[in-house]
């Protein structure tokens, strides 16, 4: 089985327990919804890559999953970016209401610390490792983290003194957070040690940089049809983006220097890394 069955086959067996009909529906609908998988790949790859056992890096990469698909629920919802469409159809509150998405999104956040607290441990042999891994998730998708780069999102729409200090510190938060988060959660499960561990901190920032300035380019010049939500948004939100800060040419080459970055961070895993030097190429060139 790939990684990418293994995370898929996990998250349905997952959201088959013993969760309230409708409410599960709301869940599925989005969770098992398509999305690239981005966040629990990273983290089960970077267990492989530092010698740790995929069971137990697993219920972690579907907490990730989880975590990223409540934020994207709650961030389609009229009070936040009011958007219709996610993952290639309508968003969860258009398919089940305001209160059923809002749920639904609270159930995934919690469900997937459920998942962590109560699956994670069976398979484990550093149980004091696997809480500093689950630590991170926290940290990284909470009020350090996701959670605070959204809340300066949100409050810097049409501040016209926005700068790029305000730009870097919302990405670093609102989507660098969970991604460095999800690669130090697999090196924790894994054998990493400290030095290791730094080099996927700085794997993860780079990377993370590199993936919201692509994201950015794909709102102005991406395809809705692939890429699956609506395009064109930042600006008619008069978001703080990269392309509106530094122009699209200057955007393109920041990214490529991310993108470089990311690749270096993890010399010292060598040919070990090699499954990170195609995603941050193929990030790069993304137009999905
Ligand atoms: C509601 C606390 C809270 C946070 C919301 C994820 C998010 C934060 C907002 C969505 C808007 C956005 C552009 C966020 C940047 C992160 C990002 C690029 C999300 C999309 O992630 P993908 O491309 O989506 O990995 P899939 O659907 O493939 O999983």
């Amino acid at each position: 089985m790939t990684n990418l069955e293994r995370i898929e086959t996990a998250l349905r067996a997952y959201l088959s327990a013993n969760i309230p009909e409708p409410l599960c529906e709301a869940m599925k609908y989005s969770l098992l919804a398509g999305g690239k998988r981005l966040r629990p790949m990273l983290c089960l790859s970077a267990c492989e890559m530092t010698g740790g056992s995929q069971e137990a890096a697993l219920p972690l990469a579907c907490a990730l999953e989880m975590i990223h698909t409540y934020s994207l629920i709650h961030d389609d919802l009229p009070c936040m970016d009011n958007d219709d469409f996610r993952r290639g159809r309508p968003s969860n509150h258009k398919a089940f209401g305001e209160a059923n998405a809002l749920l639904a999104g609270d159930g995934l956040l919690t469900y997937a610390f459920e998942v962590i607290l109560s699956e994670g441990p069976k398979y484990i042999d550093n149980v004091p490792r696997y809480y500093e891994a689950a630590a991170q998730i926290a940290s990284g998708a909470g009020v350090k983290g996701m959670v605070a780069g959204q809340w300066a999102d949100l409050a810097n729409e049409n501040n016209a003194s926005a700068n790029a200090e305000m730009l870097s510190y919302i990405h670093a938060r609102k989507t660098g957070a969970l991604i460095t988060a999800a690669v130090l959660a697999g090196g924790l499960v894994g054998h990493a040690d400290a030095m290791e561990l730094a080099a996927l901190r700085d794997f993860g920032t780079h990377f993370g940089l590199l993936f919201q300035i692509t994201d950015d380019l794909l709102d102005v010049e991406g395809n809705a049809e692939k890429v699956g939500k609506t395009l064109g948004k930042d600006a008619a939100h008069a978001k703080l983006t990269y392309p509106g800060l530094y122009g699209i040419a200057e955007t393109k080459k920041m990214a490529g220097r991310e993108a470089q970055s990311a690749k270096d961070a993890l010399q010292c895993f060598g040919t070990r890394a090699a499954w990170f030097l195609k995603l941050a190429d193929q990030t790069l060139l993304r137009s999905f």
